[in-house]
């Protein structure tokens, strides 16, 4: 399918994209040298990880990714601070937004395209949350760019996540973003896309970070997680942004089942004295 017009030219049209379309390119987010030590951060972290790592959530055919950078390196603290990701988060998904995870991604070299998805089955009449990702290497076609259907974010999906997974009406729609090292390419997290196939022997690496309204329950809870010399070290934008501010109750999308529910209590705690034992 052609590429639809990318550029957006005001912060305005930026938010009117992820509305509408469902997504939003802004090339030249980061500069060559934010570039060049985050990529040599995360293949560093991304080679360790290699030798540790759980061959199957981690390390697959299609990608490799490292969760929590945020306590692995300083300069990804650094790149979710990126004023223009900022203000466009806050305008998308309210001012008061945090970030639900920060991970290292990489489509895997000689590697395999990923099935087209969304990364949440939520039809709401507003944005609850969006997932952005900086890129640390031109993205191609070749390189296994990320692939968008555009507007399928308030499309009707089959009952059952597995039968939207690589559906064929929905392949014919993708188009690839192919974009230069230093993007950002911010999508409302139920937009179905996915990791093109790598067919090139290099790794073709970004950052991951997802943004959610202050009510949901972020994918990793910064404030259980994170190694406490990094804790003591957040600014207070930061622990706001690092949800742990939050209340210590927030609606769980993913794992909204009735275990879940009942075990509420014990989360509660832990959340709440992590809270108070942070600073
Ligand atoms: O990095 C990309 O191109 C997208 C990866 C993705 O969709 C995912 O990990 O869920």
């Amino acid at each position: 399918m052609p590429a639809l017009e990318l550029h957006a030219t005001t912060v305005a049209e930026h938010v009117e994209h992820i509305r509408t379309r469902g997504y939003t390119v802004i090339e030249g987010i980061l500069g060559p040298e934010q570039v060049a030590i985050a990529a040599a951060a995360l293949d560093k972290i991304l080679d360790y990880e290699r030798r540790h790592g759980d061959r199957v959530l981690w390390d697959n055919p299609w990608y490799q990714i490292s969760h929590l950078l945020v306590g692995k390196d300083k300069i990804f603290r650094e790149l979710c601070l990126t004023p223009k990701l900022l203000v466009l988060a806050r305008l998308v998904v309210g001012q008061d937004c945090t970030i639900g995870s920060v991970n290292g991604y990489t489509a895997r070299p000689d590697g395999i395209a990923q099935e087209l998805h969304p990364d949440r089955i939520v039809r709401s009449a507003f944005v609850d949350s969006m997932q952005t990702i900086l890129t640390l290497d031109e993205f191609t076609r070749e390189n296994g760019c990320t692939r968008v259907v555009p507007y399928s974010q308030d499309r009707e999906i089959p009952e059952g996540v597995d039968k939207c997974w690589g559906c064929a009406e929905l392949a014919s729609q993708t188009i690839d973003l192919e974009v230069p090292a230093g993007s950002l390419i911010a999508y409302n997290s139920s937009l179905v896309h996915s990791s093109g196939a790598n067919r090139t022997l290099r790794r073709r690496r970004c950052i991951h970070i997802s943004f959610l309204r202050s009510w949901i329950q972020p994918e990793w809870d910064f404030s259980l997680s994170l190694p406490k010399n990094v804790k003591a070290d957040l600014t207070k934008e930061e622990l706001a942004l690092y949800g742990f501010n939050a209340h210590p109750l927030r609606y769980n999308f993913q794992t909204c089942s009735e275990k879940e529910q009942g075990q509420r209590g014990l989360r509660y705690l832990r959340r709440l004295k992590s809270k108070l034992l942070a600073r």
